[in-house]
């Protein structure tokens, strides 16, 4: 990464006391940006991340480090998301050659065929396996780096979203009566970050119903089918979040027919990360089937189970391990 060219040492002299003023945090991220062309979402993020960190960070957003894989894509994030940052700043692309030296993969599988590097990249330093894009406001800057998984020469991060991010998937009856069991499919729309639950038919794949989940930065964690509650004829359909605003963890139940909230109610306590939610039988009898719930107490590492009743919420069953 930090072999430069003799250009770009004279254009760092040259405007070195420009950079020098901007250099405190003066950058702020960059809208979300939608790119018409493929679809995609884009967004810069100024933030002192490691490589994996970064990773993480997008990932958390439903979205992936970027990849660039067209001079297009190139010219897009260039001249949306890097020509208003310094060419003296650097940020985390989605891809490394840390399994192999030398062979560099995009993080989506994308195939590597379209590259960047600066001409004297990548300079294959000690730990230099991560790749960045350089900023600044001509194409000659938007050239990658190799660098290292953690550098205070790297500014922040490139986020791309390009498709929905599918959590889980529960059987819910047989939503439209014709004899195969269909399935709801829990996802996070990369255009607008909405949680969304998908009904298909198990048998066509048609699509059957879409209903609508919260519209925040809580990440949902999984989806259970339970028993019919308003008496419609139509099971319901139960979500568990880890509620970023509270840290509790919360299931809301929406109807399937109507798509309304039926109830929002914590489970777990807040010392436990919430991981996963099952449905099971109705255990205690009273007609309603019951969903199970885990979480894990990030200090101890000890997992707990919580089993409720599908219509009261309350526990039926427990377990530590
Ligand atoms: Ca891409
Ligand atoms: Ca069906
Ligand atoms: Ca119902
Ligand atoms: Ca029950």
């Amino acid at each position: 990464m930090y072999l430069k060219t003799t250009k770009n040492n004279l254009h760092s002299v040259a405007i070195g006391i420009v950079a020098l003023a901007l250099s405190s945090g003066a950058f702020a991220d960059s809208n979300k940006l939608l790119w018409t062309t493929n679809g995609h979402y884009y967004q810069r993020f100024e933030r002192t991340f490691t490589y994996d960190e970064s990773k993480a960070y997008c990932e958390s957003l439903s979205g992936h480090l970027a990849t660039v894989t067209s001079d297009q894509e190139t010219v897009f994030i260039g001249q949306n998301l890097l020509t208003p940052v310094s060419s003296f700043n650097y940020y985390y692309l989605g891809a490394s050659d840390a399994a192999q030296e030398g062979f560099w993969k995009w993080i989506t599988g994308e195939s590597w065929s379209y590259v960047n590097f600066d001409s004297t990249q990548p300079s294959n330093g000690a730990g230099e396996n991560y790749l960045t894009v350089r900023g600044g406001s001509a194409s000659a800057s938007w050239l990658w780096y190799d660098s290292p998984v953690s550098s205070t020469g790297v500014n922040g991060l490139i986020c791309e979203w390009s498709f929905n991010n599918y959590i889980s998937a529960a059987a819910i009856g047989d939503y439209n009566a014709n004899g195969s069991t269909d399935i709801a499919g829990l996802y996070v729309d990369y255009k607008t970050g909405r949680h969304f639950v998908i009904i298909r038919d198990g048998a066509t794949n048609t699509a059957l119903k879409l209903i609508g989940f919260a519209l925040n930065d809580s990440a949902p964690l999984g989806i259970a089918a339970i028993s019919d509650l308003n008496g419609n004829g139509a099971q319901e359909v139960a979500v568990l979040y880890n509620e970023t605003a509270t840290g509790f963890s919360k299931v809301h139940i929406r109807d399937s027919l109507s798509g309304a909230l039926l109830k929002n109610f914590n489970v777990l306590n807040p010392t436990l990360k919430p991981k996963s939610i099952t449905q099971s039988p109705d255990l205690n009898g009273n007609g309603f089937s019951e969903f199970t719930v885990t979480g894990v107490n990030t200090v101890t590492g000890g997992t707990r189970v919580e089993i409720r009743d599908g219509s009261t919420n309350l526990i039926i069953q427990d377990a530590n391990f």
